[in-house]
């Protein structure tokens, strides 16, 4: 009693009514907490420190180190609740790991992003032509790796690296010249090559939706804001204002420096091939077991794990450590839920089984010394059969004659495997106009980028409604008798005229459901995209070297589509689309050739008509990767 009152005495002297009640001296107790949360500016060789956030399970000794470098807030990555239980604290995706604190988890913001010290480089180029500082994420992650190895005394000097998207380009980064403590890596859908296919370009058509990516990430260290809009329609949002560079121009987004490192830069040139990470790999000695991860439905980095992954499989002597993984995903989706996408119901949570059953025990082995798990070199899902194909190589077909077969499109509408001949007298094409100023939209109208359940889903959106314009072509087989199976790289070869000097093609390869599922009422009849992309015409002969088309001559396109693994079934009909435009996602092409699309004049943007061969000499196909559906 005696004690209490002391107490009470003394809280009274010093407290008064008056005493400022927000004095910044409280820091709250932490009551039953499972980890620990460090807070440390780590040193890289030039003294630029990075906002380091390290979590360590408490009483955790002779743990290995899971690290991400993000540019998305790692104080924020750390804290997905505000939990005393590490496995809710940790993002979805590391649960595998977490949950029996077994492994340390450390988020780090790459440098000139939140916390970081130094200058933000939009995916900064390695150590070389492009950048001439003693500093990449290359060196950045070396000395990350080399200081907790040395700093957190709880580690077994083992560290993996895991990631998505951005975060998946600083796990390819970390294998340059790799740290000797990194033992196991995972770049998930990482951005590889951003004109090939990752983020900015598809085969040099510039990707819209970017605008606001880079204005929320360049206009300030943390998180800026995405671009102001006139309407509720992105689709006439862009039209309204012209080519992709008035649209910059007229949000002021021109003034940003990587605007304008895209717009000189709209080629295949230096820029983008010394940056291409799957060149890089393939000089890259392969010291590190690494997993390649991406979405067979990867909306933004469709390029980038499918063309690491054979960069360095001829090094894989044994075919153990270099390994590929495709999920029947959208981007990233490996780290959420992954029992759809889309109206498309997996066999269960896809990404769980993933994560639980072939990502950790993989990760194990490497960083724990525990039992060799039983990793399948390559791992892809058949969305078509609903489930999981293990291989031992990929891809499996395509490979030879035996296993690529030409689909041709044909007369009236038909697509077959029977090459169609000469034609006399009838049209050996088909024909259509493509007016910029009324683009194919990529969905269905009202647009809009900042409706992420849409975007992310989108590469499995319904085509029925491309199908019904009249400048959209479509081929369809008749439906299918036997199962067929494709698995790998689909090869468009396509005969196409232009009355324009330049011309975008898009091509697409659907499966098209019996119109009745009973099942599943909704999908009879749905037009699924396997595999699509974009080519801009004025790249058919050089990726670096753009050339004007000649106008009205049948020419031909040769491209690769996105890899597929995949059973169209009995009853089902295999579909190939054609188009000109796809908009607002990918800017428009003028149709007339000009220097540089991001300036063309309004005056510039023509009607074209645009044939699409198929017959005889000009008989347009894809090449399919088939093998044996059983
Ligand atoms: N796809 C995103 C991105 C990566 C790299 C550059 C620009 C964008 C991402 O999800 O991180």
């Amino acid at each position: 009693a005696a004690a209490a009152s002391v107490f009470a005495v003394a809280a009274h002297a010093q407290i008064t009514a008056m005493t400022p009640d927000i004095d910044g001296k409280y820091v709250q107790t932490k009551v039953n907490y499972d980890y620990d949360k460090r807070v440390v500016m780590v040193p890289m060789r030039d003294g630029t420190k990075l906002y380091t956030v390290i979590v360590v399970p408490k009483g955790g000794k002779n743990l290995p180190i899971m690290l991400t470098r993000t540019p998305y807030n790692a104080a924020k990555r750390a804290a997905r609740a505000d939990s005393p239980r590490m496995v809710a604290a940790m993002p979805q995706g590391d649960e595998p790991f977490v949950a029996d604190g077994g492994y340390i988890r450390v988020f780090q913001d790459i440098r000139g992003k939140y916390g970081s010290e130094g200058e933000y480089v939009m995916t900064r180029p390695l150590k070389g032509p492009l950048n001439s500082s003693e500093v990449d994420h290359s060196t950045d992650a070396y000395d990350t790796i080399d200081w907790l190895v040395k700093n957190v005394p709880e580690t077994n000097g083992k560290v993996g690296m895991l990631g998505s998207s951005y975060e998946g380009f600083t796990v390819v980064m970390a294998l340059v010249n790799p740290h000797p403590a990194l033992k196991a890596a995972a770049p998930m859908s990482p951005m590889v090559d951003g004109w090939m296919g990752d983020d900015w370009f598809q085969y040099g058509a510039f990707r819209q939706i970017n605008f606001d990516y880079f204005a929320r990430q360049t206009t300030v260290r943390g998180a800026g804001e995405g671009v102001q809009r006139q309407g509720y329609d992105d689709y006439s949002n862009f039209l309204r204002e012209g080519s992709a560079g008035d649209y910059a121009k007229n949000h002021g987004l021109d003034k940003l420096p990587w605007a304008q490192k895209l717009f000189a830069h709209t080629a295949y040139d230096s820029f983008w091939s010394e940056q291409a990470l799957d060149k890089t790999m393939e000089k890259t000695p392969l010291k590190v077991p690494t997993m390649w991860i991406q979405g067979l439905w990867d909306q933004e980095d469709i390029w980038g794990a499918v063309h690491s992954y054979p960069a360095l499989e001829s090094k894989d002597k044994n075919n153990d450590m270099n390994y590929l993984v495709l999920g029947p995903w959208r981007h990233s989706q490996v780290n959420y839920d992954g029992y759809n996408l889309g109206p498309f119901k997996w066999d269960g949570d896809t990404a769980l089984q993933f994560r639980r059953d072939v990502l950790k025990p993989f990760f194990d082995q490497h960083l724990k010394d525990a039992a060799k798990a039983d990793t399948p070199p390559v791992l892809i899902y058949d969305p078509g059969q609903n489930k999981w194909n293990r291989y031992a190589s990929w891809p499996q077909g395509g490979t030879d004659a035996k296993t690529t077969k030409n689909l041709y499109l044909g007369a009236n509408g038909g697509l077959s495997f029977t090459a169609p001949a000469a034609t006399k007298g009838a049209a050996a094409y088909d024909e259509y106009v493509s007016d910029p100023a009324k683009p194919v939209p990529y969905v269905q109208r009202p647009v809009q980028f900042a409706d992420g359940d849409r975007w992310k889903a989108w590469l499995v959106t319904d085509q029925r409604h491309a199908e019904s314009r009249t400048d959209v072509v479509t081929y369809v087989t008749e439906p299918l008798k036997e199962p067929l199976k494709i698995a790998g790289v689909p090869k468009v070869n396509l005969f196409a005229s232009t009355s324009g000097t330049d011309s975008d093609w898009v091509v697409k390869l659907i499966d098209i459901y019996p119109d009745e599922v009973p099942s599943q009422t909704e999908l009879g009849g749905y037009e699924l995209p396997v595999s699509m992309t974009i080519f801009r015409g004025r790249y058919r002969e050089s990726f670096s070297q753009p050339k004007a088309l000649t106008p009205n001559k049948a020419l031909k396109y040769e491209f690769i589509l996105p890899t597929a693994n995949y059973t169209f079934k009995p009853g089902h009909r295999i579909m190939v689309q054609v188009q000109s435009s796809w908009f607002p996602l990918y800017d428009r092409n003028p149709q007339t050739f000009v220097p540089n699309i991001f300036f063309a004049k309004p005056s510039d943007y023509v009607k074209a008509t645009q044939r699409v061969f198929h017959a005889g000499d000009t008989a347009s196909f894809i090449e399919l990767p088939v093998v044996d559906a059983k």
